[in-house]
């Protein structure tokens, strides 16, 4: 079986974090804070977080911070947004620094995205606004990517069934959004050049995903763990609004009544974890439905008839540890898969064997092997998405 190609993987990441015009640097530059959490922690994953200067790093992830919010932009000058927010505080604890910050305050923030459902929305431009309410294209299907490239702020005006979205006056025009989403669709899945910025997540059923969706329950769950501070949120609701996202086969969507794929089940089984509420789960069904996302190729996809992509390697295996089923994996199968999809000359790992590698798929791989235990990468926690002895530390400590 091939090796981790570690000391390139090191070198990959420490180049594309340096080549601030490079096209992959450009097209994450919305969404840096989250790519500095992928490469940073698979630093530390390796060993290697020394390779960077912390000083600087801390610097820079204070220059995204909001202070009359208390939320972190994706890159200085960007809103705030609560995945930005968890990204600064996940890398802060690698750095073991997150004494730069005002707990409370970066709290606050994050516990006033809870609606009254126990649902989270992402930013505060989630708020309801019923000016200029128009109704959805199914372009639109692929707002979550651009809810990520553009400052978008289209929101709810309603939970009815039938969509309906408005935006406030600073918002870009509607239109421009449509092209934009056109654009992505068509050329999703086909031009590798488009990959780093459609990492954001499974295409909404709806658009009322890109507002009211699980995986800002997670996020926001695991902010306020981390910064222990759960107790400022309605945990109660929280937990219900996750356990309404279930669905019969035993999975969960971004919202109730959704799709269940393992993205979204990470969020919904990490959330719960988080809680302490994991007895809402039947783990022999769940398990059943994860273990069956392993593909001949011995690679894991993220829902039935889809390829298999490294990026799951981390949602589908993370979801079985923490429900105690990660024995139904092949792991040599799938330890094999990853490795094939490494450039073993220039590092990186890629979403499947021979395409472009990129950050985040070079992460989840790491993340992935990590979860199988392969040596000489430290071991991560399930639920935080952070290396163990970093959560420990966290939670040892206090
Ligand atoms: C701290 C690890 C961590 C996460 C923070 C951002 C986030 C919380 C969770 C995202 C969970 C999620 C929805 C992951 C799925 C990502 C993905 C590759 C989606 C692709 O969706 P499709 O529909 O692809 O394009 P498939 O594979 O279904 O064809």
């Amino acid at each position: 079986m091939a090796e981790l190609a570690a000391d390139q993987h090191v070198r990959y990441i420490v180049t594309v974090e340096k080549k601030k015009d490079s096209f992959e640097s450009l097209v994450m530059e919305h969404i840096r804070l989250n790519g500095a959490y992928w490469g940073l922690t698979t630093l530390d994953l390796l060993h290697k977080l020394h390779a960077v200067d912390a000083a600087e790093v801390v610097d820079w992830i204070m220059s995204c911070y909001h202070p009359e919010s208390g939320g972190f932009g994706g890159n200085v000058g960007h809103d705030p947004h609560v995945l930005y927010t968890l990204s600064a505080v996940q890398v802060l604890c690698l750095f073991d620094r997150l004494d730069v910050l005002d707990i409370d305050k970066v709290a606050d923030y994050v516990a006033g995205l809870q609606n009254e459902d126990g649902s989270f929305s992402g930013d505060v431009w989630g708020e309801v606004d019923t000016r200029a309410c128009c109704s959805v294209s199914p372009q639109l299907r692929y707002a979550r990517a651009l809810r990520f490239r553009l400052p978008c702020r289209y929101q709810l005006a309603s939970k009815a069934d039938e969509p309906v979205l408005s935006h406030n006056r600073s918002a870009p025009r509607l239109e421009d959004l449509m092209i934009t989403a056109g654009a992505l669709g068509q050329k999703k899945g086909s031009a590798q050049a488009l990959r780093p910025s459609c990492l954001c997540g499974a295409i909404p059923h709806s658009i009322r995903e890109l507002i009211y969706n699980s995986w800002f329950s997670y996020i926001a769950l695991c902010t306020l763990s981390l910064l222990h501070r759960l107790h400022k949120i309605n945990m109660q609701k929280a937990v219900d609004f996750v356990v309404s996202c279930k669905n019969l086969d035993g999975g969960f969507g971004a919202m109730p009544g959704g799709e269940s794929h393992a993205g979204q089940i990470f969020c919904c089984v990490g959330a719960l974890a988080i809680t302490g509420s994991l007895h809402h789960i039947d783990r022999d069904l769940l398990g059943w439905w994860l273990c069956e996302r392993q593909c001949k190729d011995g690679g894991l996809n993220g829902r039935p008839e889809k390829l298999a992509d490294v990026c799951y390697s981390w949602w589908v295996l993370s979801s079985l540890i923490m429900i105690d089923r990660v024995h139904w994996i092949d792991k040599e199968k799938l330890t094999k898969f990853i490795l094939n999809c490494q450039d073993k000359e220039t590092g990186g790992i890629s979403d499947r064997p021979d395409n472009a590698v990129d950050i985040y798929h070079t992460y989840f791989g790491v993340a992935g092997l990590s979860l199988m235990e392969y040596p000489g990468v430290k071991p991560m926690d399930p639920a935080y998405a952070l290396p163990l002895d970093v959560v420990n530390r966290i939670f040892l400590r206090k």
